[in-house]
């Protein structure tokens, strides 16, 4: 079947929804690359495989629409497949749903619990595709696809195609770049994080979109997604921004519960002091935005690449309740992210113009995906 993901985009929003229950495939909440390209290829491929569903599946963005154009990599790869974003639907759109009493029955990729907004409108979680640590979680999904990997487009587009391919199908080539898109900015060209999921798609990608030149192409997204001018500090730490719920037993910690932020940036915390007008105006947006989200900490994670090196450093912005516990937290995680200065006590951040107590994390490696899990032990452990 020659279907193009526009045609199948643009069907599903001629289509109006009228059954009580709404079958849709979401992606994450910080609605990366991968996470689109995840619900979307899932949604179009589970059409190609059964065209005749009165009721396809409908794939999600997790964040608010106003929200897609902070991601600049997701605009220019979708606009490269001539996908505009008319032809998406996002969390708002679950949220309308959920208010005409519908039932929303969800396919999670890209992550395999449902969380913070979403929460409040999935009812059942059908089906799990993803590559983070596995929660354990809904049981009887099917399918419940959780491995490591570096892109989770990777075991989407295998589970579909080679399933398609005994049957002599050749996918779009749309839907191919959509998935391989995703695979080069998650792997930086198949070179970081390659598991044999990503292996066996890169082959299937050099098969299906011969003509795109993979490491130019990875480059192009890479540019796209750094690319950041014109964004207020607002901006850059709702772009890639993700919020957990820590628990702990003992309810005298913090009632048991901490909600943490954590925003992901590519840009140091300096260049983000003279970018947003010095330590004073930075912290005073920070200090908003934890407010605006509602939170007790706001963590920025920056990496980015400074005298030929990658680097990261993790700051922490605690309200004032939970200074102390953001204290801890840092020093309980010390040795696994290799942080430099962790005994200093500079967390009750004081002057205004004083920057913001931000750690070197030596371990490079561990990105938010690594760090978050941690940190909510760190918190349990209390
Ligand atoms: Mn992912």
């Amino acid at each position: 079947m020659s279907l193009t993901v526009r045609s199948f985009l643009n069907l599903l929003k001629a289509t109006p929804v009228t059954s009580t229950t709404v079958r849709v495939v979401c992606g994450n909440e910080s609605a990366d690359l991968d996470s689109v390209a995840s619900a979307i290829s899932y949604a179009y491929f589970k059409f190609i495989e059964n065209s005749k569903d009165p009721q396809p599946f409908i794939p999600i963005i997790n964040i608010p629409r106003e929200d897609l154009k902070l991601r600049r990599d997701i605009v220019h790869v979708l606009k490269d497949i001539d996908i505009n974003e008319d032809l998406l639907f996002f969390i708002d759109d679950m949220k309308k749903w959920k208010q005409e009493n519908r039932n929303i029955e969800a396919v999670l990729v890209d992550h395999n619990e449902v969380v913070n907004e979403a929460k409040k409108y999935v009812t059942k979680v059908i089906g799990v595709i993803d590559h983070h640590k596995d929660m354990g979680l809904y049981k009887d999904a099917s399918p419940r696809i959780i491995e490591v990997c570096g892109s989770c487009t990777s075991l989407v587009y295998s589970y579909f195609i080679n399933d398609f391919l005994s049957q002599g199908y050749t996918p779009m080539h749309d839907a191919t770049r959509l998935c391989l898109s995703a695979g080069l900015s998650d792997t930086t060209n198949f070179s970081h994080r390659v598991e044999s999921p990503d292996l066996v798609c890169k082959e299937l990608y050099a098969k299906f979109a011969r003509d795109i030149d993979m490491e130019n192409y990875t480059k192009v997204i890479k540019n796209a997604k750094n690319d950041i001018t014109g964004f207020t500090a607002r901006d850059l730490l709702r772009k890639d921004y993700k919020q957990f719920v820590f628990t702990n037993n003992n309810k005298s910690i913090n009632n048991g519960q901490l909600i943490m932020g954590i925003s992901s940036i590519v840009k140091s915390m300096d260049w983000l002091y003279e970018e947003f007008g010095g330590p004073g105006a930075l912290k005073a947006d920070c200090v908003k935005y934890r407010t605006e989200k509602n939170i007790d900490i706001l963590t920025i994670m920056t990496s980015f690449v400074e005298k030929g090196k990658f680097q990261r450093q993790i700051t922490m912005i605690p309200s004032d309740e939970t200074k102390h516990i953001a204290e801890k937290m840092i020093a309980k995680v010390s040795d696994y992210l290799k942080l430099d200065d962790s005994n200093v006590n500079i967390l009750n951040n004081k002057g205004d113009s004083e920057k913001l107590q931000q750690f070197q994390q030596q371990n490079i490696d561990a990105s938010r995906k690594q760090v978050a899990p941690y940190l909510a032990n760190a918190f349990e452990e209390l």
